[in-house]
């Protein structure tokens, strides 16, 4: 799996079992972690060290209270991921591989509303893509909620920034299973594969 990286978008608690739960969440969490496995098998060692042969990388939604998605600014979701809140935490069972330069946090500007893990930054203000370049990446993995949203703009951005991109169709979660279907759709007629 060299040059292959995985990246597990919004498994945060509020799109889990919070104020915007999906369908699937928890099951897309145990096979995110079922995957996580499968895609380090034979890598073998601890777990820092698997951490630096294949790398996993973390985009979190992370709100500011009066952000403009929220209905009360107006905005079409209820108040979710606000920073420093539980809501906003990755889930436990996937702490352990979560690491600060491999986490991208989008959506903190109150006005701006960010779908794609491609606007996020990590805490020395570099972007998913720079540090997959950075990593020699040529294919991504990538999982989370939800898959009309968030999923779908990040895939859509890694291929466009040519990364061949590997969608894990067993690993998400969504807002509905209609919208699930048709973004799985639109994904596969842009050349994101569906593994
Ligand atoms: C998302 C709705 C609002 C997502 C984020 O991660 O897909 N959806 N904010
Ligand atoms: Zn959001």
């Amino acid at each position: 799996m060299k040059n292959s990286a995985l990246v597990v978008v919004d498994m945060l608690y509020d799109f889990i079992d919070g104020t915007l739960a999906c369908q699937n969440a928890e099951n897309a969490v145990k096979e995110t972690l079922k995957q996580i496995d499968k895609l380090t098998k034979g890598q073998g060692g601890e777990e820092h060290e698997i951490l630096d042969t294949f790398p996993i990388l973390f985009v979190r939604d992370q709100h500011p209270a009066d952000h403009c998605s929220f209905t009360e600014q107006g905005g079409t979701w209820p108040a979710h991921c606000v920073a420093g809140t539980h809501g906003g935490e990755v889930h436990e069972d996937l702490k352990p591989y979560v690491r600060e330069e491999l986490t991208f946090d989008k959506g903190y500007d109150k006005s701006l509303e960010q779908y794609s893990g491609f606007e996020g930054l990590n805490t020395a203000e570099q972007t998913l893509g720079e540090i997959l370049e950075l990593l020699d990446t040529t294919d991504v993995y990538v999982c989370g909620i939800a898959t009309e949203f968030c999923v779908k703009n990040t895939c859509e951005d890694l291929l466009k920034a040519g990364f061949k991109v590997h969608l894990l169709k067993d690993c998400v979660a969504y807002v509905t299973a209609e919208g699930h279907l048709k973004a799985l759709e639109e994904m596969t007629s842009k050349g994101i594969v569906i593994d």
